[in-house]
């Protein structure tokens, strides 16, 4: 007899009741503060594991349920229709930060598989903040329902037929819950699919500033058109995130399998008469439970590097990743997420994709020299004041110029001896032998990473998201060897937007044990840096707020200081100087 499912402690009912499952904090992780290298591996590896796992017995739908997959299905049914009648129609994928980044991703990945079958391209992208948002940290534009709204208008003009794909893992950015609210009232054009990855009945619900409606509100009427197939809900739970709240993590990974499983379904049922079935998606994402436990199986490899990166911006060192294809892409979305994640400086972590824009083609071309991305940018800007402090890891596979990544593993490995590298290869390839003995000489540690050949169904998409694991382990446990972390929670987050500032002030009762309106208080104080609220302070709304903490360095962890020491936000700094490591600042003060 089948055994039920055991119910894991952040699916009962009773655990953090008030937060959905996106931002609660993850049992498995709760000392990731205090763990080595090794188990920090093991740790994420677990919270990934939980992505596949079996909802039976909760009231979770998970990746493989039954209903989710026949919701992809439907989907991956009117891709195909699209992708057959493609005349003035689109699919438009948006989201806002790391959501916004996976649309960029799939629809460039599917771009270019359509311009490679010489079909017309249907696949468009949306990111709140623009391109700059692929590179940097645009917090901001996530509450602005009238924005998204508007770049969705530009996007689609002159268009008959869009299925838009609005991702948000919370169910929480007001940018797609405006985006989603226009398609409703357009149904004559506009087919809208939610991805998220929280039940329903967690979406948000707090009023969007200038709307009638709320991300609840706006899903709740997406359920109702549902039921006649006018709109698509995929929300299955994938546990809470390593690091709580930050879904660039599971959230972005769940969200690339999934979107990938119904594309890729797709394209098959369009251009090789295979039919789209619940059974086909539900193998298509199976196979990346397989993909986990490759990757995983490198688990001390993955350490090791974790352990060097962690050191190195300890030591005030970079981490720069030097990428080829879509692996370059992986490394510079990787990196821009560090600065809202940990609080880290912009040079920090770094990404560099050879080719530069020509190879990112993205639809607004050079972002300007504030964002430079290419190898050349590397070599000019960083490489000359490059030393053993800082890492450098190359990431490539098989089929990129494996002689160019030898050339600048030879030119790094001049400046320091922190060479690493990343690499994948189709089993039985054997091309460029040599060079690849060279470059695993230059460098102090390589993880090699071997698929299954493509004809036993693994495609190269699988070494994408083997990539984003290893990127997503290696800069979030640098982090928390730099100390970044407090238990399992981002101290040092900059509240940049309605959902960090209201992330900031939960954790600030949770870790202070006081009052709501006095962590508001502190909080506030800590943002505008002053002692005293003053009433143009205290009148002005969230986002004004959002707005004044840009420039607010440490306004999370200072806050936290006054609060747990009952001092100025001067004394609080003083001794956040003294000690810069926040999670033994707070020590300090807790004990
Ligand atoms: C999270 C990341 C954020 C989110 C963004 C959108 O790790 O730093 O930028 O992607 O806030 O969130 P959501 O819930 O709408 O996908």
């Amino acid at each position: 007899m089948e055994q039920p499912a055991r119910m894991h402690e952040w699916e009962s009912p009773d655990y953090e009741p008030s937060l959905p499952v996106s931002e609660k904090s993850n049992p498995l992780t709760r000392d990731m503060d205090r763990a080595s290298a090794k188990c920090i591996v093991r740790m994420l590896q677990a919270c990934d594991a939980q992505m596949f796992q079996d909802g039976t017995g909760t009231t979770y739908q998970r990746l493989l349920s039954e209903p989710v997959l026949e919701t992809l299905t439907e989907v991956a049914k009117k891709v195909e229709h699209i992708l057959k009648h493609p005349r003035d129609s689109l699919i438009v994928l948006s989201g806002c930060g790391t959501s916004g980044r996976l649309a960029f991703l799939m629809a460039s990945a599917f771009n270019r598989a359509l311009r490679e079958l010489d079909h017309g391209l249907v696949y468009s992208y949306i990111i709140a903040g623009g391109d700059r948002a692929l590179l940097s940290s645009q917090e901001a534009p996530e509450d602005d329902a009238e924005l998204g709204v508007l770049s969705l208008q530009r996007a689609c003009e002159g268009q008959k037929s869009v299925l838009f794909i609005g991702i948000s893992c919370g169910l929480s950015a007001p940018f797609v819950a405006g985006q989603l609210d226009f398609c409703l009232q357009h149904p004559e054009v506009y087919t809208p699919v939610l991805v998220g990855f929280n039940p329903t009945h967690q979406a948000r619900d707090e009023r969007i500033p200038g709307c009638s409606f709320t991300f609840r509100s706006v899903v709740q009427r997406m359920q109702e058109l549902a039921k006649r197939g006018g709109a698509f809900v995929v929300n299955p739970a994938v546990g809470p995130e390593a690091i709580s709240g930050s879904s660039r993590m599971k959230g972005g990974s769940a969200t690339k399998i999934l979107l990938e499983a119904v594309l890729s379904a797709a394209h098959a049922a369009a251009f090789a008469d295979t039919p789209i079935t619940p059974m086909g998606i539900r193998e298509d994402m199976s196979v990346h439970e397989k993909t986990l436990e490759i990757t995983y199986a490198q688990a001390k490899g993955i350490g090791a590097l974790l352990e060097a990166a962690g050191q190195s911006l300890r030591r005030g060192g970079r981490l720069c990743y030097l990428g080829w294809g879509s692996l370059g892409t992986l490394g510079l979305v990787d990196a821009s997420e560090c600065v809202p994640t940990f609080g880290a400086g912009c040079e920090d972590v770094r990404g560099f994709i050879s080719g530069g824009y020509r190879a990112l083609n993205n639809n607004e071309g050079p972002l300007g020299p504030d964002f430079s991305i290419a190898h050349q940018d590397f070599l000019h800007q960083v490489l000359p004041s490059l030393t053993d402090r800082d890492v450098v890891l190359l990431l490539y596979t098989h089929a990129d110029r494996v002689g160019e990544v030898a050339e600048l593993a030879r030119a790094a490995r001049e400046k320091t001896s922190n060479v690493h590298a990343v690499y994948h290869r189709v089993d039985g390839d054997t091309a460029a032998a040599v060079q690849q003995d060279e470059i695993n000489r230059l460098c102090l540690s390589s993880l090699k990473f071997t698929w299954p050949s493509p004809a036993s169904g693994i495609s190269p998409h699988r070494w994408e998201l083997s990539t984003k694991l290893v990127l997503n382990a290696v800069s979030t446990g640098a982090h928390v060897l730099k100390g970044k972390i407090y238990q399992n929670y981002m101290v040092d987050v900059q509240v940049t937007n309605s959902k960090l500032y209201r992330r900031a002030t939960r954790l600030l009762q949770k870790l202070s044990g006081c009052p709501e309106s006095r962590c508001e208080e502190a909080l506030l104080k800590a943002v505008y840096r002053v002692d005293e609220l003053t009433a143009d302070i205290t009148s002005s709304d969230i986002i004004e707020h959002a707005q004044a903490a840009r420039s607010a360095t440490k306004a999370v962890p200072l806050a936290l200081v006054c609060l747990l020491s009952d001092c100025s936000l001067l004394e609080a700094g003083t001794r956040l100087e003294r000690e810069p490591i926040v999670r033994e600042a707070l020590e300090a003060c807790l004990s």
